[in-house]
C-alpha cells in the first residue's frame, strides 16, 4: 500500500491562499497559470464532443513523465492487492461514457474579491468520450475489507501548494467509487485515442457529474482506507469556505450552467462583439452534475426578461451537456445577452455571485455584451 501521509510542510516557497485587494489587477503569476491551463474557446460549444485539443486543461504542478514502466496498484484495505499494466487494464471489457467535465474554479476570476488562483472566466469545461474499465470491476476483484470506507487516488505528479508539498491525491467515498450510477471509470482513452499527456496519460479517473478535481490524472495508485482521507486536496482545498479558518463543505458535483456561443464577430484585442441588425441565432450547451437540465432561458436585456430556449433531446448521455437554441432580433445599440440553466432537481443559476474563499462553483450566469451597429 502506498504511504498516504506524504504531505510535508514546505512553506519557504509558497504562502497561504490570498484574495486580491480592491482594484488589484491580474498578476504575472496568474497569467503564467492561465497560459499553462487553457479554457475551451466558447465557439467550440458547437461540438457535441469537444475535440481533445480544445478541451480545457487544469494541471496543478507539472505534467509528469509516466514512462514505459507505468503500473496501477490497487491496495490498502483489500483482500487481494492488484498490480496492473496498461495491457492488463485493456483486457477488461471496455466501457465508454460521454462526460462533461468542468473545473470547480470556473468563474473564479469574475468574483469580487477575487481569490488568487487559476483565473478562469467561464470556459473551463469540455465534453469527451472516455473509455476505460469501471472502477467497480477492479474493486470487486481486489475485494474491499469490511472496514473500508474510502478509496484514495494518487497521481504521478508532485508539487507544493500553499506551503504543503504533496502528490496530487483525492478520495471518494467507497459507495461512490464502487457505484454504477454514475459509473466511475479508470480511463485510458479520450475520444477513441490514447489519453494525451496533459489529460492524464496513460490512465486517469473519470467521475461523471463531479467537478474536475475528483478526476485524478496520471493515476498510479488506488488505496482503500478505513478512515476518511484528510490530505490537502480533500480537507484544505476544494471546500466551500467563507473564511480561511472555516472548515467548509466539500466540493463535489457540478452546479448547473448554460453557456452560449458568443454571437457575431469579435474585436481582436478587447474581444468586444458586433452583430448586424435582424435575426441572430443563439445556441449553446447546458449541464448539471446533479440531475438532467430541463430548462434553458435566455435574456437579451441583462436578466430583465427571460424566454425559454429549445432544448435538444438528451439522447442517452446522462452525464453530457445538452444543446439548446433560440433566436433574437438585434436592434441598433448595446445589448447584454444572458442564459441560465435549471435542472430536474430545481437547481438554477444565480444572478448574483455565489462567493466563497476558494472561488469554487461560481455558476453566475454568463453575460455577453454585443454591439449592434446601424446597417
Ligand atoms: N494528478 C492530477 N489530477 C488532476 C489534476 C492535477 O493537477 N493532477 N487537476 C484536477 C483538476 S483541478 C481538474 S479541473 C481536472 C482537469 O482535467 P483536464 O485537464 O483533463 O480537463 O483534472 C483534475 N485531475
Ligand atoms: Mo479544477
Amino acid at each position: 500500500m502506498d504511504d498516504l501521509r506524504t504531505d510535508r510542510p514546505l512553506g519557504a516557497i509558497s504562502g497561504p491562499g490570498r484574495l486580491a485587494g480592491p482594484g488589484e489587477g491580474i498578476s504575472l503569476e496568474e497569467v503564467a497559470l492561465a497560459a499553462r491551463n487553457h479554457g475551451m474557446p466558447l465557439e467550440a460549444l458547437r461540438y457535441e464532443v469537444t475535440p481533445a485539443g480544445l478541451h480545457y486543461i487544469l494541471v496543478h504542478y507539472d505534467i509528469p513523465d509516466t514512462g514505459v514502466d507505468w503500473r496501477l496498484t490497487v491496495g490498502g484495505r483489500v483482500r487481494t492487492p492488484l498490480v496492473l499494466d496498461l495491457a492488463a487494464l485493456k483486457a477488461y471489457p471496455p466501457r465508454t461514457h460521454r462526460v462533461t467535465m468542468e473545473c470547480a474554479g470556473n468563474g473564479r476570476a469574475l468574483l469580487s474579491p477575487r481569490p488568487i488562483s487559476q483565473p478562469w472566466l467561464v470556459e473551463a469545461v469540455g465534453t469527451a468520450e472516455w473509455t476505460g474499465v469501471p472502477l467497480r470491476v477492479l474493486l470487486d476483484e481486489a475485494g474491499p475489507a469490511p472496514d473500508a470506507v474510502e478509496a484514495v487516488f494518487t497521481g504521478a505528479d508532485h508539487g507544493v501548494e500553499h506551503g504543503v508539498e504533496q502528490d496530487y491525491r483525492r478520495s471518494l467515498p467507497l459507495p461512490v467509487a464502487a457505484g454504477d450510477d454514475p459509473e466511475v471509470l479508470v480511463a485510458y482513452a479520450m475520444n477513441g485515442e490514447p489519453l494525451p499527456p496533459q489529460h492524464g496519460h496513460p490512465v486517469r479517473l473519470v467521475v461523471p457529474g463531479w467537478y474536475g478535481m475528483a478526476q485524478v490524472k496520471w493515476l498510479r495508485d488506488i488505496s482503500l482506507t478505513a478512515t476518511p482521507f484528510t490530505g490537502y486536496q480533500q480537507s484544505v482545498a476544494y471546500r466551500y469556505k467563507q473564511s480561511s479558518d472555516d472548515p467548509g463543505e466539500p466540493v463535489t458535483r457540478i452546479e448547473p450552467r448554460a453557456l452560449m456561443i458568443p454571437p457575431g464577430f469579435p474585436d481582436f484585442m478587447s474581444r468586444a462583439r458586433a452583430v448586424r441588425p435582424g435575426r441572430v441565432g443563439l445556441e449553446g450547451r447546458a449541464w448539471s452534475g446533479h440531475a438532467p437540465v430541463v430548462r434553458v432561458e435566455v435574456s437579451a436585456d441583462d436578466g430583465g426578461t427571460w424566454h425559454d430556449a429549445a432544448l435538444d433531446p438528451a439522447e442517452g448521455h446522462p452525464w453530457a451537456w445538452r444543446h439548446w437554441h433560440t433566436a433574437w432580433t438585434a436592434t441598433p445599440g448595446s445589448h447584454v445577452l444572458t442564459v441560465r440553466a435549471t435542472d430536474a432537481d430545481g437547481r438554477t443559476q444565480p444572478l448574483g455571485q455565489p462567493w466563497n474563499r476558494g472561488g469554487f462553483g461560481n455558476n453566475l450566469v454568463q453575460r455577453v455584451v454585443v454591439l449592434c451597429a446601424q446597417e
